[in-house]
């Protein structure tokens, strides 16, 4: 039996495929501590600059896999143990993750593609909180996420009617960065993340903590955290490379390390 992750190392960075794909890659436990293990791998490899997130068949992920819900279950329990964990580990990873959404993304497989740093989506996919429609409350951070990214009466009423967004949609309204034609998803993704996996990575990663900290801060802590992000980014060697490379005219160099 295939993996239900597959893990594709390419030359910076790494693809992770969501494979469960009769049952729409919804997510058992096992999917997700494989996904786990392969987020924690590529944070701890220094030649990973970059992740792709992905989904192998015609969807990107159906949430949680209802048939292991038959019965009763401690929801809290497992939101704690496995999807607050994913989130975090998407945001806290100290390189940039791009999400493919490759096809329909639904309950929290909607929510952990928004909890990524850049998403683009096949033209014929859609995002739905799908969560309504068994009585339960969006989570993954799709409370926290949707107001921000799209407001709060889409929000709300995408939470309550749990009406499929599609892709397009979802671009013109701001909850992704792009859309692509279905036949150009795969390959635009992943030299997407070919780039990012050349550019300066400590930069993006203390650029990925101050956007988590504006969540929440006022202007001035803001201000502040971005003094002492600016100072760790200007005392890396991609930073001195970046201004060389400036000034001689050429394309920069950059090594993706601290020191
Ligand atoms: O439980 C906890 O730990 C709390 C955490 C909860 C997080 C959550 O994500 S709750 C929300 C769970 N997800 C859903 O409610 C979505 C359920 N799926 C759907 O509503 C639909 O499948 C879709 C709208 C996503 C796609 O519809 P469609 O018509 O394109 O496909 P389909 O025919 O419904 O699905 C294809 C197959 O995948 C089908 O199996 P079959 O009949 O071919 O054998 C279907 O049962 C299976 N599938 C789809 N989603 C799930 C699933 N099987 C198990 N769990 C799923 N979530």
């Amino acid at each position: 039996m295939e993996p239900s992750v597959l893990v594709d190392r390419r030359g910076g960075w790494v693809r992770l495929v969501l494979n469960r794909p009769d049952r729409l890659n919804s997510f058992n436990e096992e999917m997700h501590e494989r996904l786990a293990a392969a987020l924690d791998a590529a944070g701890a490899d220094e030649a990973c600059r970059a992740v792709l997130l992905t989904g192998a068949g015609r969807g990107f992920c159906a949430g949680q896999d209802l048939s292991d819900r038959v019965g009763p279950a401690d929801l809290g329990a497992t939101i704690e143990a496995f999807y607050n964990p994913l989130v975090r580990r998407i945001r806290a990873l100290k390189k940039p993750v791009v999400c493919a959404v490759n096809g329909v993304a639904a309950g929290a497989g909607a929510n952990i593609a928004l909890a990524c740093d850049i998403v683009v989506a096949a033209r014929s996919a859609k995002f739905i909180q799908a969560f309504s429609k068994i009585g339960l409350v969006p989570d993954s951070g799709g409370t926290f996420f949707l107001p921000r990214l799209i407001g709060d009466a889409r929000a709300r009423a995408l939470a309550m009617l749990a009406e499929p967004l599609p892709a397009e949609k979802a671009e013109a309204w701001g909850l992704i960065w792009k859309v692509l034609d279905d036949a150009a998803l795969a390959t635009e993704a992943e030299k997407l993340v070919a780039h990012l996996a050349t550019q300066p990575t400590v930069g993006l990663a203390l650029t990925k903590q101050a956007f988590a900290a504006s969540a929440t801060n006022d202007l001035d802590a803001q201000l502040d955290l971005e003094r002492d992000l600016q100072r760790k980014a200007g005392s890396t060697p991609d930073y001195a490379e970046g201004v060389r490379a400036f000034l001689d005219k050429r394309a920069p160099n950059f090594t993706g390390r601290s020191s």
